[in-house]
């Protein structure tokens, strides 16, 4: 081994080097050229260990010779390595873009069901006149349901024939007003609530009746309550949820829980009063049952029936739907027909 064979390895190397940099693809080929060039058994140190067979004199111009090489290649390397990583954070960043301006098909949207609707909108007329939401148990005791509402024993509404019974006196309400009862026993007046909610009672499905459905029940208890604010609420009402030409007409009629009582017709919101088939030609519609608050069910709830009176009114939500919508068969607000559904989208 000469001094110039050195020199020619050295360049052979380097020659090598560049040839096999230019085939590079990747950082595992990277690693494996730089293992072979510069690593504990590669070229560059097969050299350095050779050197022994050098004249000492020559040794360390060789040795410098080496190492210039092997700081050269490794800077290569580096560089390489370098541009490498850019490149594949390019290919990343590529792989990885999103264009935001793509048009995609919408994800389809639920809608609010017409009973919501309904009840929503009950609920913003009459909190706006200051009543407040409450609601209740549907399991209730025939002691809310019946007994402190003044329905006698022998009721027909008691029978197991209309109510469903869980047990002997525990049954499904058939009617929100035992809120109201829970609500005058424990709050003292004035009051003035409405509760909305589902009710059951043993009816036969059709076209105007199912075994559940929605009612709102209304209550006023303070001093000097007469039956002028029960009629002055709901033509409120009336004309709040239907426009200013809409108005109520009572009619006397009987409830155990209120004296007197009355059902209350609305103007004909289809014909507004000319008649039409919705009214039958009367140009009315029946919506609401109301009245002053029986004395009987005041003094059972707790409240002094001298110094206090109210008056309450009652209406079922799926009729309001059925009027608002057009809608004629009661069994398509539970049968949740989506092409039913959907026609009360509101975006
Ligand atoms: C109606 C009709 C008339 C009513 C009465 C009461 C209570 F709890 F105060 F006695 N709540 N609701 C009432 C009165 C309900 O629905 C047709």
């Amino acid at each position: 081994m000469a001094f110039s064979d050195i020199q020619e390895q050295l360049r052979a190397i380097r020659e090598e080097a560049e040839a096999q940099l230019q085939k590079v693809g990747d950082k595992p080929a990277l690693d494996a050229l730089k293992l072979k060039l510069l690593g504990k058994k590669g070229d560059l140190t097969a050299l350095l260990r050779s050197m022994g067979q050098l004249l000492p004199e020559e040794r360390p111009q060789a040795g410098q010779m080496i190492n210039a090489v092997r700081e050269e290649l490794t800077g290569k390397l580096e560089e390489f390595d370098a541009k490498l990583r850019k490149l594949e954070q390019e290919r990343k960043l590529e792989r990885e873009a999103i264009d935001v301006t793509e048009t995609r098909k919408r994800t389809p949207m639920g809608c609010i069901h017409p009973i919501s609707l309904v009840q929503e909108e009950l609920m913003r007329v009459f909190t706006s006149m200051g009543f407040d939401v409450v609601e209740g148990p549907e399991v209730e005791l025939d002691l809310y349901n019946f007994e402190l509402l003044n329905v006698p024993k022998n009721h027909p509404a008691r029978d197991a024939q209309d109510t469903f019974y869980i047990e002997d006196s525990i049954l499904l309400r058939s009617q929100t007003s035992p809120v109201q009862a829970r609500t005058m026993l424990t709050k003292k007046p004035p009051i003035r609530i409405i509760c909305p909610g589902r009710v059951y009672r043993a009816d036969e499905v059709d076209a105007t009746h199912s075994p559940v459905f929605h009612q709102m029940e209304g209550l006023v208890i303070d001093e000097d309550v007469t039956m002028a604010d029960l009629k002055g609420t709901l033509d409120a009402f009336a004309k709040a949820l239907y426009g200013e030409d809409v108005t109520t007409r009572f009619r006397p009629s009987f409830f155990p829980f209120t004296e007197p009582s009355a059902e209350v017709d609305l103007t004909c919101v289809n014909c507004h009063g000319k008649g039409c088939r919705v009214c039958k030609g009367t140009g009315w519609i029946e919506v609401l049952g109301a009245g002053m608050v029986n004395p009987k069910v005041l003094e059972m709830c707790g409240i002094d029936s001298k110094r206090y009176r109210g008056f309450a009114f009652g209406l079922g939500m799926e009729r309001i739907a059925m009027l608002r919508y057009g809608i004629t068969d009661m069994r398509l607000l539970y049968e949740n027909d989506v092409r039913f559904l959907s026609q009360f989208r509101d975006d």
